[in-house]
């Protein structure tokens, strides 16, 4: 027999997956099938010479035993509880589409379009996978809008009120920065770019505070780390602020100038003294007046805000009090001084266009209170329900909802996805995609700012089509799609491109270049080069709209949820692993939950035991890693873990309320408040 040697071809590609670095990639391909993801450095500095390991191994995702290779349906009397993923056959796209037609037709002609409901959040971050034909099509059939608060909307109600969502510090310009705060954020995981360039911070001499409750890998290397309670961000950031304002630290000249609301502000933040705001915390005063005095005096200070913080129930006023330090003290208008959240909003294009139809006025669905809607009565009540971009059971808080939900036999659902996720499990009919290495994508990054158009770099997976192709032709099928309007790739992308403000033409930009930055550059200066996108360019540090919305009013303080039942708080934060429960497929071991040596002592908790972590909503069998690295009173289980992963198939997601965060109805993950148990 002779061995052919097979060409392999080195193809350019960026990830889109819901990440701040928007890695540039370089993707070898070898008989139409993915052998190896590397970095590539062109466009984007932040990401050049390494990426993740999550995406380094993205080819065993792509061709890896769990992918939907073909479309199929539940087999006839095949009941959802248990999620037997063998209760499916194969079924042609145009026998699956057909069906998923009709259903949906039958929903809307019996009950109403609002007893449809789309489901999906940030599977894919690229422009086209959402808001495009999925928002045509379930606008024009007048399905149930659903809110996609499951992240970021607290941060983004904040970030919005005020200051517009105006571009935050570069990620590369940290190094610039001569005290980096890093706080609810655990790059070493959540965007590992950054990691290097607060090396090279420190080398040049910055000082480097982490507030966490977790002795994060940066944590463990900062010249101050607040371990704080989870949800106490708030009267820590306020205490600072008071202090700024008591002892001349405050930039009055600057806030009269820019900022509208300091007065309020600061009577707010009068209450918050060191001791009082330790005690909320559950950290020394004196260390928290070490921070103050270190970021008052510090020049370049830059605070890196990540989402830690934003998910309890003070997360957006927290965020808010976060985000306003920077003003009080004066931190803009150098190079590597203000504040970083999401640079999302450095891009003003939308979906509109493509999508070629508005927003309806159809009833809305918190995804936070998923679970609670599919179980509800209320008329009308849920029949249809489309997943996409999203793995619902794994990643939405009260699983045990999301579970009895989907366990309904009588609701028609359709799980369009890539993998065989604990929720297609439940599905009723199973619509295999492609990932971003088969299908085009236009993409921006919300930590680096740039934009990246890219092509595919193989053909789609066995039977797999892209969004794109799927809410396509269902609205074709439906009856729903209109002659001229934008249908292909190139067509949805140009409809976007054609949003951007200023009469720029982005698209020809991206035809001659590999990345291009936004308005303001790709690195620029807080009032140099970027100024507050509010209507009158101001900072509002208290702005009407939060102010109202916010249940006791903007920087209220809500006390901590833990009671004597259930004293331990638990978080369940990013892994290096997973994004969000994307990849979870290739997670071959057993989670553990992380408690302090003291905590597992009281309870008679050995290192490597069965332990069961419970509460009121629900409970998690798993094994117990003692360790320091977790806050005494804290307890810690990643989030994104599927069903295969713990003892009894449930996750942290069990654990944790879905009840809302102070601003932008965000979900509180980390309001879930536990007890831990030996098993057996
Ligand atoms: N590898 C990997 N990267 C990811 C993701 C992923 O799942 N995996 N997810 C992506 C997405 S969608 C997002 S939103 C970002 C999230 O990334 P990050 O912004 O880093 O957010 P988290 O991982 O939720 O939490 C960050 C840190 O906040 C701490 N924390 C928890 N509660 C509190 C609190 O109340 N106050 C404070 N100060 N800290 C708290 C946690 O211990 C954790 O170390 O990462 C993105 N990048
Ligand atoms: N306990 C706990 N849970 C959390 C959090 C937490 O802090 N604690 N944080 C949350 C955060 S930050 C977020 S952002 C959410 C995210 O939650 P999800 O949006 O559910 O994100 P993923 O788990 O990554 O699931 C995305 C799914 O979309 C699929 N997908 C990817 N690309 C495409 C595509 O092009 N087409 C289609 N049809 N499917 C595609 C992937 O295969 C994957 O199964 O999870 C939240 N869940
Ligand atoms: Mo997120």
């Amino acid at each position: 027999m002779t061995t052919r040697a097979l060409a392999t071809r080195t193809l350019p590609s960026a990830c889109p997956l819901d990440c701040p670095d928007h890695c540039g990639l370089s993707v070898e391909v070898e008989d139409g099938r993915v052998v190896r993801v590397g970095a590539r450095d062109e466009g984007n500095p932040l990401t050049a010479g390494f990426i993740c390991g999550k995406v380094a191994r993205f080819q065993d995702h792509v061709h890896g035993p769990d992918r939907l290779l073909h479309p199929a349906v539940r087999r006839p009397g095949a009941r959802k509880r248990g999620g037997d993923p063998a209760a499916f056959e194969r079924v042609s796209w145009d026998q699956a589409l057909a069906l998923v037609a009709a259903r949906l037709d039958e929903a809307r002609t019996r009950h109403g379009g609002e007893s449809i409901l789309p489901l999906s959040y940030g599977g894919s971050n690229g422009y086209l996978t959402q808001d495009t034909l999925d928002a045509r099509l379930f606008r024009r059939l007048g399905a149930s809008r659903c809110l996609r608060t499951v992240c970021a909307a607290p941060s983004g109600a904040a970030a919005t009120g005020l200051y517009g969502k105006m571009p935050g510090v570069a990620l590369p310009d940290f190094e610039h920065a001569s005290l980096v705060v890093l706080w609810g954020v655990n790059p070493s995981a959540s965007g590992i770019h950054l990691v290097p360039v607060l090396d090279r911070a420190r080398e040049r001499g910055a000082k480097l505070v982490v507030i966490d409750p977790r002795r994060t890998p940066l944590a463990r290397r900062a010249h101050l780390h607040l371990a704080v309670r989870p949800g106490s961000d708030l009267p820590l950031a306020l205490s600072v602020i008071r202090f700024l304002f008591e002892s001349g630290g405050a930039d009055a000249r600057f806030l009269a100038r820019h900022a509208t609301g300091a007065g309020t502000l600061r009577k707010r933040a009068e209450f918050w003294t060191f001791a009082r705001a330790a005690r909320a915390c559950g950290v020394a005063a004196g260390e928290i007046e070490r921070f103050a005095q270190l970021y008052a005096e510090s020049s370049p200070a830059v605070v890196r805000a990540g989402w830690g913080l934003e998910r309890n129930r003070n997360g957006g006023s927290a965020v808010a009090a976060v985000l306003a330090l920077p003003a009080v003290a004066g931190k803009f208008g150098v190079r590597g001084g203000g504040y970083t959240l999401s640079n999302g909003g450095a891009w003003r294009l939308t979906t509109d266009r493509a999508a070629a139809e508005p927003e309806s006025g159809a009833r809305a669905v918190n995804m936070n209170r998923v679970g609670e809607a599919l179980l509800s009565a209320r008329d009308p009540r849920i029949e249809a329900l489309f997943v996409y971009n999203m793995n619902p059971l794994a990643t939405l808080p009260a699983q045990g909802k999301v579970r009895a939900g989907l366990e309904r036999d009588d609701l028609f659902t359709v799980a369009f996805d890539q993998v065989m996720t604990d929720t297609a499990r439940h599905a009723d009919v199973l619509l295999p995609a492609t990932t971003f290495l088969e299908h085009a994508e236009l993409r921006r990054g919300y930590g680096a700012m740039t934009l990246r158009r890219t092509a595919p770099v193989i053909p789609p997976v066995g039977e797999a089509r892209s969004n794109v192709a799927v809410f396509g032709e269902l609205c074709r099928r439906l009856g729903l799609a209109r002659p001229g309007e934008p249908e292909t790739d190139e067509e949805i992308a140009r409809a976007i491109l054609s949003t951007a403000p200023g009469g720029r033409d982005l698209a020809a930009e991206l035809a001659a270049s590999d990345a291009v930055p936004p308005d303001c550059g790709a690195s620029p200066v807080q009032f140099a080069d970027s100024f507050p996108l509010t209507a009158d360019g101001k900072i509002h540090l208290v702005p009407e709209a939060l102010e109202r919305s916010s249940p006791l009013g903007l920087y209220r303080f809500q006390d901590d949820p833990s009671c004597e039942k259930f004293p331990l708080a638990l978080v369940s934060p990013a892994s290096s692993r997973l994004v969000n429960s994307s990849l979870g497929e290739l997670v071959k071991e057993k989670a553990a939950v992380e408690i302090h040596p003291a905590d597992a002592a009281a309870r008679g908790i050995g290192q490597g035991d069965s332990v069961r972590v419970f509460n009121d909503l629900g409970e998690v069998h798993c094994r117990a890693r003692v360790t320091e690295l977790v806050r005494e009173g804290v307890v810690a289980l990643s989030k994104g873990l599927w069903s295969r992963h713990t003892d009894n198939g449930a996750t942290a997601n069990a654990l944790c309320p879905d009840t809302l965060t102070d601003l932008g109805g965000g979900a509180c993950f980390n309001d879930a408040r536990v007890e831990v148990a030996r098993r057996g």
